[in-house]
């Protein structure tokens, strides 16, 4: 029985999509980031040819008349919402304010502008943060709002949670198509490597990268090393929302994953391995752990049709070759 109804559901969200073409007008807000580069690379392997984009100085989308204006001027038939204020747990401790208000502004003014100029569809990109700190594991897209937000980022969880909502708030009051994904962590080519602000996995690779240039013999990891962490190559992520943009059309919130985490220790060992880094890892407990694990349930996504293909070992060899090309370190 359960199988006839996810089929029937399946259908239903397949019934009325309507594939881009590949002409059409496509937006991709925060186009220089790791995931709006890679959503650009993917849109451009799919063969579309019609791509839209704006750096910051171009168009600061925290300010409403000047996203308006280029709605209004430019009229994007679709719209991917990659443009955030991102980081790790750091950077989420020290600029709670920043992370907040510019992801609040900047997706209630893309999402309403959206709605005012017409937009077919809509993308939204979350965070697997936006869930409880302590739920059941994996994580059910259900799951949200049903206990206390992690504290570390919870102003950025608040915002990503309010994105969502006011897709969902529009769809149901105006009748737009506005999907929301809720992707785990990630990593990969165009990753932001600065030590302070940058996420695990990149922050990682960074310092052993450069221990191993410096020919130092320790490199510290923060915390205990004992959190469990889900890691989604970002390659992945981008072929995920192509098929989310052309193939979903419900208006519940969809997570993105690998359904498979290793802890913090481990990831680090995988990346000495790789990286080639002789030395001795050190664990600073000093420094916070964060959320103990938030491995999605991937569940829907599969029976969507959807799932990663990239193993956590070939993409951190891949992030760590496209390094070394471009003489990151
Ligand atoms: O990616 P990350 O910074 O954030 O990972 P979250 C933090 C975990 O990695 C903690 C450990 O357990 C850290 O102690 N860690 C070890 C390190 N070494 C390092 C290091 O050198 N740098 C960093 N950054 N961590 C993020 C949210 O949470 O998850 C974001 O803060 C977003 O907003 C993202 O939601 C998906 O995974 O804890």
């Amino acid at each position: 029985m359960k199988k006839i109804i996810s089929l029937i559901s399946f259908f239903m969200c397949l019934t009325s999509h309507a594939i881009m073409d590949k002409n059409a007008k496509i937006y991709v807000a925060g186009h220089k980031g790791l995931v709006g580069s890679a959503i650009v690379r993917q849109l451009e392997y799919e063969g579309y040819t019609n791509i839209l984009v704006a750096t910051s100085n171009e168009l600061d989308l925290r300010n409403q008349a000047a996203v308006n204006a280029f709605f209004e001027k430019e009229k994007p038939e679709y719209v991917f919402l990659a443009a955030a204020k991102v980081g790790g747990i750091q950077a989420n401790i020290d600029y709670p304010a920043q992370f907040i208000y510019n992801n609040i502004t900047i997706e209630a003014n893309v999402i309403h502008a959206s709605y005012v100029h017409g937009v077919k569809k809509l993308l939204f990109l979350g965070s697997s943060c936006i869930y409880p700190r302590n739920c059941p594991q994996p994580i059910k897209e259900e799951y949200l709002l049903t206990s206390e937000l992690e504290k570390s980022n919870e102003p950025y969880a608040i915002a990503k949670i309010a994105g969502l909502k006011m897709c969902e708030a529009y769809n149901r009051e105006y009748g737009t198509h506005f999907i929301a994904c809720m992707p785990t962590n990630l990593y990969g080519e165009n990753d932001n490597f600065n030590l302070h602000t940058s996420h695990v996995l990149p922050a990682l690779i960074a310092k052993m990268e450069r221990a191993k240039k410096e020919h130092a013999d320790k490199v510290v990891v923060w915390g205990s090393g004992a959190p469990y962490r889900e890691f989604l190559y970002v390659d992945d992520l981008a072929s995920a929302t192509l098929f989310l943009m052309n193939y979903y059309e419900g208006s519940d919130l969809v997570n993105i994953g690998t359904g498979q985490d290793v802890t913090i220790k481990e990831v680090a060992l995988l990346i000495k391995e790789i990286v080639g880094f002789q030395g001795e890892l050190v664990f600073d407990t000093s420094k916070p752990d964060g959320t103990p694990r938030k491995l999605l349930n991937v569940d829907k996504l599969k029976s969507l049709g959807w799932q990663a293909q990239t193993t956590l070992e070939e993409g951190i060899k891949k992030t760590v070759k496209w390094c070394e090309a471009h003489n990151i370190f």
